[in-house]
């Protein structure tokens, strides 16, 4: 059986999320940092094979079977390492709550607007919704980890590696994190975690993101 790889991006907080949990679970796998700037049709075969969005993370297990969609990838490799889930039927479906609350609403807001700021300033008016939308994400997650010391229960699991995916990189985009203490005190918590590490020192270089690429 070959090792597992992850296709990811150094400037990806989806590929960080994989890669934080699987360095968090131990498991040992490959990362093959794609180039973003290219044409989706002029990334190499074997992305394009594994990748059916043509979309940085996707990641092929061991037994070959390649999946894309982060918290997607997230569900699969806590149910095959039994790791980072959570313990009971009821808690494994709670973190699954929080995967999709990710998708539907953090991942659509904080990270287009440090995308915009970093790389390319988008139309104000974008960022006026996105930032609109930060803070109510923000209000939302820091009022759930007022109460918590992780989102599911009193572990990490795949829940929290994907809603800290991009927030390392707040001083990016600008965003003072002060208003959010329960944000701020829950990263320090992960940040702890045996194994963290941050995500420029856990992703493997990639070609750095060109202004006008898109994302
Ligand atoms: N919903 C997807 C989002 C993936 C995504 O937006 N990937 C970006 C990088 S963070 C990408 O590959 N952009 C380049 C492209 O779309 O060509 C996930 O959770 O994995």
């Amino acid at each position: 059986m070959a090792a597992p790889v992850l296709y990811c991006n150094r400037e990806s907080g989806h590929s960080y999320k994989v890669a934080l949990a699987l360095r968090l679970m131990g498991v040992p796998y490959e990362q093959r940092p794609v180039d973003l700037n290219l044409p989706r049709e002029q990334r190499s075969e074997d992305f394009r094979a594994a990748a059916l969005f043509g979309e940085v993370p996707a990641f092929v297990d061991e037994d070959g079977l390649a999946l894309c969609q982060s918290n997607v990838i997230l569900d699969h490799v806590a149910r095959r390492y039994a790791k980072l889930d959570g313990r009971t039927p009821a808690t494994r479906a709670r973190v699954r709550e929080w995967l999709a609350w990710e998708a539907n609403r953090l991942a659509m807001s904080f990270p287009h607007l440090r995308f915009s700021r970093r790389f390319t300033r988008a139309d104000p008016v974008l960022e006026a919704w996105w930032t609109q939308r930060m803070q109510a994400d923000f209000d939302c997650l820091d009022r759930h980890l007022s109460g918590a010391p992780f989102i599911v229960g009193d572990a990490p699991t795949i829940a929290d590696m994907s809603c800290c995916g991009y927030l390392f990189w707040t001083d990016q985009a600008g965003v003072d994190l002060a208003p959010w203490p329960a944000i701020v005190a829950w990263l320090a918590r992960i940040r702890s975690l045996p194994g963290w590490s941050a995500p420029y020192d856990l992703l493997v270089a990639s070609p750095p993101i060109n202004a006008g690429t898109r994302t």
